[in-house]
């Protein structure tokens, strides 16, 4: 679909495009020809270009998306799926969309799915781990494990069901049947819903609410949202935050500049706070 956005490339790839627009990057699968499925070359692309929006100081919110206005992901390519994985073209079986999911979800700064069209299998997946979901009223979502011999017990499962509840997520992988955007409205399984000649322009929309936000605030509660979920990683991302933080205070420089000045510490001027 044509944008009404001035994006600009900040860099090619075979299978996906990643474009650069006023703060925000926007990664978009560009296989619309077979529903935006992924190749590990797809995922390997798209966990650069990650990478990339992260380390990238003026990028504050991440789209992820679909080209082509019919599909955001119908997950893994069954046509590469081999043994143990899917192919890519050094011939070796992965699954590397796993590693794709927790880059989203440690990524200090909010990805934002924008779903038209199909998000199914491990593309629906992808969304969900999103932090937040605007869907057109041409989206339709679901899982499709157990039809087609697979299912993501990872995040695909337990953190579907703290987002829908056990029973809906369970309903939504033991039945695998589609729902539309309202159902996913309905289920808290999306933020919004919009007609599909809007989702651009209302996530670009969110995306500047946000950039207007503490980036370091949003990146405190990203990590805190996870912490729990996470376990012992999601503890070391919001400790890694904190001491981040704690960086930035004089006294923690005070340690440092003692050290290379080669004196003594002096922290008897910082508060000992309640
Ligand atoms: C999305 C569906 C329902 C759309 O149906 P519709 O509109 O009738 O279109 P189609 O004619 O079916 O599709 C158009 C063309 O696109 C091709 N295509 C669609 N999806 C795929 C796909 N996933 N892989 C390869 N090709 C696909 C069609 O073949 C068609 O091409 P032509 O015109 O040439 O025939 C419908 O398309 C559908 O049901 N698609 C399949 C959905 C699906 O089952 N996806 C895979 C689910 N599994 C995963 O994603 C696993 C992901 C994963 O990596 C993983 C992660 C964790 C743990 C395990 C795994 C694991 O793999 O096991």
């Amino acid at each position: 679909m044509e944008s009404k956005f001035n994006w600009t490339t900040l860099k090619e790839y075979k299978e996906i495009l990643f474009q650069y627009y006023n703060g925000i990057a926007k990664i978009s699968i560009n296989r619309p020809q077979v529903h935006n499925a992924f190749t590990p070359r797809t995922v390997t692309e798209m966990s650069e270009a990650m990478e990339l929006a992260r380390q990238n100081e003026n990028v504050g919110a991440i789209i992820l998306t679909g080209e082509g206005g019919k599909a955001f992901c119908s997950g893994g390519d069954q046509s590469v799926r081999g043994h143990g994985g899917y192919v890519g073209e050094d011939t070796v079986p992965r699954l590397n969309v796993l590693d794709l999911q927790m880059q989203i979800r440690r990524v200090p700064k909010p990805v934002i799915a924008m779903v038209a069209g199909w998000a199914i299998g491990g593309g629906h997946v992808l969304h969900v781990v999103c932090d937040m979901t605007i869907a057109a009223e041409n989206a339709r979502f679901g899982q499709t494990g157990p039809n087609v011999g697979s299912f993501d017990g990872g995040f695909g499962a337990s953190y579907l069901a703290r987002v829908v509840g056990q029973k809906k997520a369970r309903e939504i992988w033991f039945l695998c049947d589609q729902y539309d955007a309202q159902d996913a409205l309905q289920m808290g399984l999306v933020n919004k819903v919009v007609p599909l000649e809007q989702l651009e322009e209302t996530t670009i929309a969110w995306c500047e609410k946000i950039l207007q936000k503490s980036p370091l605030a949003l990146r405190m509660l990203k990590a805190s949202f996870n912490a729990e979920l996470d376990g012992q990683a999601g503890i070391q991302q919001l400790a890694g935050d904190a001491t981040l933080l704690y960086y930035l205070s004089e006294e923690a420089k005070e340690g440092k500049n003692a050290f290379l000045e080669k004196r003594k510490p002096d922290f008897s001027k910082f508060p000992k706070f309640p």
